[in-house]
């Protein structure tokens, strides 16, 4: 296997946050940060490659800012300020930015893992390496004022959040942003048990397959779609690729229910308060880790009487918030608002200000959101918010969409097609770039949905124009009634808005999505994905023992469409598509029940005649938290 070294544009911001990289067109100017390596030891006499960023011209005491990443420190000073770091740097930090054991220089074994045992007072993992690393810094950086902060996105970010099972004295704030809680619940690697087949694979190949490198598997085509359909079953992986070479690969083909491997990795339900003040930050169109920062938010709510638990969340991509100005997201405006800037200046820093250097105030609200749609930013004493009020929205076998449940028995009742393994409906467009260093990965949750709402295996079902504004504030869900002529499936919802065809004015020529020339596109008409998930069928009775389904039986599916808040304009309608593929980020299921899809052959693979119902009896809708 040849193995591709290019950088990877999600790592890329990571590494500009860092201020390894900088690509900003300003004028270079003088140094602003001095940059001394050192190998900081650990518990266990592991040595930790660490950088620390000293501001040039440090008149007094400062904070440390501190960073625990799997993809690379510094080695020189950034030449100048990077923009993400620019509304913190402000305030006066010493930035410290540390490898993961086993990373690049860092001494011990990277095993991808957030498994914490709190019985064991010998182990060693992220919370214990973070606990002595602040030891060491606290006493041995010059001029610190004693008073740690910590940060950082998506793997950065679970090591942000793994310190709140055991956190120094010296740790007063953190911000955890995207960190992932239950990699077979959700985020990067499963949804609710169904393989992220293409992420799975290509983070797990980025991660081990070189210790010194992010390391990107060379496909020998680019349209993956194609490559994953050729490569057939799972086990195929292993068989003409990896031959058993990736640890965290093997663990998936290993452990493909949810067993004691995985559920050691939910770190989350260890966590049952909040001891550490924390601004978890998630991004409602967050590609990897939408799920995590929701569910360390809710856990730390269990306990929590200084009120110091936060969440931010905005119409993000994977750390868009670190991005200089975060004026759109793909072909999608923001209403002239620099999200990102505006949540680093108006929040981030703010929040750090108050609990490292003793300034300003606290936050007066438990959630802030960049409400899509209406384009605002908001705030809440409580999230979600008390006022919301469960709204139903109905599927009808006419194919229309309605806040009143269906009535006739006459009609149907139901709206059926074939799903075929042999054919699946791609996720988005394609060809579908490989996943790293592919910058279109960053923006596939926003593409208009018209790619796919004419094929014959998606069923579209749609609104009259809305009257007025739909404020959708809090957690949204599907119940489906659905069934399967074979043993196992999936069924995928996905909530859109639909534009009307008069759009075109809000077209958008900001800074996140293609370069200006690209921008041919129309909004008129868009169908912009809100909410998306998918539900194994094995999985719906119990997520540790897989049950084949009943042919033909209708069945109640839960689908969690997780938190939002977006509007739906007047003049807009919304849509619900149903699909049973989502190729190649969700692996195929057979169709028919075997022990472990992992193990599935090419003869298991079969068509399937899929039924949505919509009847009074089963009537399949959607649960929406309106805003009155
Ligand atoms: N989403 C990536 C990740 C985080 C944690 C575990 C595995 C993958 C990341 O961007 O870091």
């Amino acid at each position: 296997m040849h193995l591709d070294k290019r950088l990877s544009l999600t790592l890329l911001l990571v590494a500009i946050s860092a201020g390894a990289q900088q690509t900003s067109t300003q004028t270079p100017s003088k140094l602003v940060f001095t940059l001394q390596e050192v190998m900081i030891p650990v518990r266990d006499g592991v040595h930790l490659q660490t950088a620390i960023l000293t501001p040039v011209g440090q008149t007094g005491p400062l904070p440390i800012l501190f960073r625990r990443t799997p993809y690379g420190v510094p080695d020189k000073p950034p030449e100048q300020m990077p923009s993400s770091m620019k509304e913190l740097a402000q305030d006066g930090y010493i930035f410290v930015i540390q490898n993961l054991r086993g990373r690049f220089k860092s001494e011990g074994v990277f095993n991808l893992s957030s498994w914490v045992d709190p019985n064991d007072p010998k182990a060693t993992n992220e919370t214990t390496d973070a606990y002595d690393s602040i030891e060491w810094l606290v006493k041995n950086v010059p001029n610190n004022n004693g008073k740690i902060g910590m940060y950082g996105v998506s793997y950065d970010g679970l090591t942000t959040a793994l310190t709140l099972l055991h956190p120094h004295p010296a740790l007063k704030a953190i911000s955890e942003q995207a960190s992932p809680v239950d990699q077979w619940m959700n985020d990067d690697d499963h949804r609710y048990g169904a393989l992220r087949e293409s992420y799975d694979f290509e983070y797990a190949v980025m991660e081990q397959a070189d210790k010194n490198k992010n390391t990107h598997f060379d496909f020998e085509i680019y349209d993956t779609y194609e490559w994953y359909l050729n490569l057939g079953p799972l086990s195929n992986i292993n068989a003409k690729y990896l031959h058993s070479s990736i640890p965290y690969w093997n663990s998936s083909v290993d452990h493909p229910d949810y067993d004691e491997f995985w559920k050691k990795e939910a770190w989350v339900n260890q966590l049952h308060s909040s001891t550490v003040p924390n601004l978890n930050v998630a991004g409602f169109w967050d590609q990897e880790d939408p799920w995590g920062p929701w569910q360390i938010f809710r856990h730390a709510e269990e306990n929590n009487p200084q009120r110091t638990n936060f969440i931010v969340a905005g119409p993000w991509f994977h750390g868009e918030w670190q991005a200089a100005k975060g004026d759109g997201i793909g072909l999608i405006p923001f209403g002239g608002h620099e999200t990102s800037r505006e949540f680093r200046e108006n929040i981030e820093a703010p929040f750090f200000r108050y609990y490292l250097h003793d300034k300003g105030e606290k936050p007066q609200w438990q959630a802030s959101t960049f409400q899509s749609g209406a384009n605002t930013w908001r705030t809440y004493a409580v999230w979600p918010p008390k006022e919301a009020k469960n709204t139903n929205l109905y599927l009808h076998d006419d194919g229309t969409l309605s806040f009143s449940a269906p009535e006739t028995k006459s009609s149907k009742g139901y709206r059926e097609y074939v799903s075929d393994p042999a054919n699946p409906v791609p996720y988005r467009q394609r060809p579908i770039s490989p996943t790293y260093p592919g910058g279109d990965w960053r923006t596939w949750e926003v593409a208009d949905q018209r790619f796919v709402d004419h094929r014959p295996d998606v069923l579209s079902f749609v609104s009259e124009p809305l009257d007025h504004d739909i404020a959708v504030t809090g957690p949204v869900a599907a119940d489906l009634f659905a069934s399967t002529s074979g043993t196992d499936s999936d069924f995928v919802v996905k909530l859109i808005d639909v534009f009307p065809q008069d759009a075109q004015k809000n077209a958008w020529n900001g800074d996140e999505g293609p370069k200006p020339g690209q921008y041919a596109q129309s909004l008129d008409g868009y169908e912009l994905p809100i909410a998306m998930e998918v539900r194994r069928g094995r999985y719906l009775a119990s997520y540790e023992k897989p049950q084949p389904l009943t042919p033909n039986k209708p069945t109640e599916w839960n689908v969690p469409l997780r938190d939002r808040d977006h509007v739906f304009l007047k003049g807009h309608r919304i849509m619900v598509q149903i699909q049973s593929t989502w190729f190649p980020v969700i692996d195929r299921n057979p169709q028919k029940f075997v022990p472990s899809i992992y193990k599935a052959t090419n003869a298991d693979f079969v068509p399937a005649t899929q039924r949505v119902y919509c009847s009074p009896e089963l009537p399949s809708h959607i649960m929406l938290s309106v805003m009155p």
